[in-house]
C-alpha cells in the first residue's frame, strides 16, 4: 500500500515550520503547496479540507490537521525510528514488493 501525500502550508506559520523542519531533518520529500503563492492551493485546502488551517497533510485526499499528528504520521509512514530514514520511493517499493 502506498499513500498519496500532499502538504499544504504557509512559510510564515510556525506550526508549518515544525513539520517542514522535521521533513528536512529526516529527508522526507513529498509534494507541498504554499497557499500564499499558489493561486489554487488555498481554495483546494478550503474545499477539500473543510477549513482554512495549515499545516494540512492530505493522505489519499483525506485531510490531517495538527502539526503533532502530521509529524506522528510521517514518523510511522517513513519508518523514522525503525531502520534509518527512507525516501517515499523506498517505502513504496518495500511495501509494493510484499
Ligand atoms: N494546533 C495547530 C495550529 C495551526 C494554526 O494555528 N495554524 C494557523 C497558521 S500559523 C492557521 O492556519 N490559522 C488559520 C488562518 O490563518 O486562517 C497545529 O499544531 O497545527
Amino acid at each position: 500500500m502506498s499513500d498519496t501525500l500532499e502538504l499544504y502550508y504557509m512559510p510564515t506559520c510556525p506550526f508549518c515550520r515544525r513539520v517542514l523542519n522535521y521533513m528536512e531533518v529526516h529527508n522526507i520529500d513529498i509534494p507541498r503547496h504554499d497557499i500564499t503563492s499558489e493561486p489554487t492551493a488555498r481554495t483546494t485546502l478550503e474545499e477539500q479540507g473543510g477549513k482554512m488551517q495549515v499545516p494540512c497533510l492530505f493522505i489519499n485526499g483525506k485531510p490531517l490537521f495538527e502539526s503533532d499528528d502530521i509529524i506522528t504520521f510521517l514518523e510511522t509512514a517513513f519508518h523514522v525510528n525503525d531502520e534509518g530514514d527512507q525516501s517515499i520511493q523506498d517505502v513504496v517499493q518495500t511495501e509494493a514488493g510484499d
